[in-house]
């Protein structure tokens, strides 16, 4: 079973502005509508699109949990959230105009969840997932959660010896390498949140970082990604498309990546698969969609060349 971890889940309002958005000008509103919000539960629909059974285990807010659960009935979505009463879940705002270089993206910051109701995801996570699972865990975490608690969920995690993926930033992913994990995906900004040396260029900081996780991955935007797994380093161009929407592409990658390790797949395969199906994201207008079939037309423009790594580049 492969579960996804969304600790601070969140409903996407998309807003569409006429014009370009612009400051001390009336933006006005062409239209609007909500999606499903939060990484980890994008994960799981790209993993439905690719017919991966999974669970997506998190928290939902009680004030608006008639919206969020519409939204994931709507998508298909496969939950066992844990409903936190009185709570709201958070609206990120993502605006889109006709300037086509990107959304913007203002996210709401969430609610606290109670010692409570994350003892309940802990023992979830110790009566049900095995070894041969996968469990990502993605997204920011809730206010107040401290570094301590998010441990406690990591080595819950990683006692049951399954596969553990990360999508996090700032300090939830210095303290993912720190346990050990088996998949990360930092941006080229939140690497360096990692603090590693800095006189050592990019291709020798992923070196390290793979010398103890399975599976790193450098996402660059449109200009594609590093991927270190065992020895190699590899540079992956991404095919030029017509960006619509950037927001949800990382998360389409991940889902589209680990949809692919589930199959059992050959790296060059899940490779392709993620780089291919996150550009296919952006061409999209919501957070959510991407298509396989026009993912699968972008293999070719996919260019996969492994690195040299130089000694110097090590040090
Ligand atoms: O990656 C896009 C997205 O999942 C949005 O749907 C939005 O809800 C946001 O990220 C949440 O990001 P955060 O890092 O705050 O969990």
């Amino acid at each position: 079973m492969i579960y996804t971890i969304t600790l601070n889940p969140a409903i996407d309002k998309i807003i569409e502005v006429d014009g370009h958005l612009t400051k001390k000008k009336t933006n006005r509103v062409r239209k609007h509508e909500y999606d499903l919000g939060g990484k980890g539960l994008h994960v799981s629909n790209v993993m439905n699109q690719f017919g991966v059974e999974n669970t997506a285990l998190g928290f939902i807010g009680e004030r608006n949990e008639r919206l969020m659960l519409k939204i994931l009935d709507e998508k298909g979505i496969h939950h066992q959230l844990i409903r936190e009463p009185d709570k709201e879940t958070r609206e990120c705002i993502v605006i889109l105009d006709d300037s086509k270089d990107g959304s913007t993206m203002i996210t709401g910051a969430g609610f606290e969840i109670s010692y409570e109701r994350f003892g309940k995801l802990l023992s979830f996570i110790q009566k049900k997932v095995q070894e041969e699972d996968v469990v990502v865990v993605a997204g920011s975490l809730p206010p107040d959660m401290c570094m301590t608690q998010f441990e406690q969920l990591l080595m819950q995690i990683k006692q049951t010896s399954c596969f553990l993926a990360c999508d996090l930033s700032g300090d939830a992913l210095k303290k993912a390498v720190e346990v050990g994990v088996d998949f990360i995906k930092p941006n080229q900004h939140e690497i360096q949140d990692l603090e590693l040396p800095k006189d050592v260029p990019l291709i020798g900081q992923l070196e390290q970082l793979a010398r103890n996780i399975q599976y790193v991955v450098v996402s660059l935007g449109e200009k594609g990604c590093y991927m270190a797994h065992k020895d190699s380093i590899y540079k992956i161009m991404a095919p030029a498309v017509e960006e619509v929407n950037d927001t949800g592409a990382g998360d389409v990658f991940v889902g589209a990546f680990i949809a692919q390790l589930a199959k059992r797949a050959p790296l060059e395969t899940m490779i392709r698969y993620a780089v291919g199906c996150s550009a296919s994201k952006v061409t999209h207008r919501n957070c959510t969609d991407f298509d396989i079939e026009h993912a699968k037309s972008l293999f070719q423009q996919i260019k996969i060349k492994q690195v040299e790594v130089e000694q110097n580049a090590l040090s």
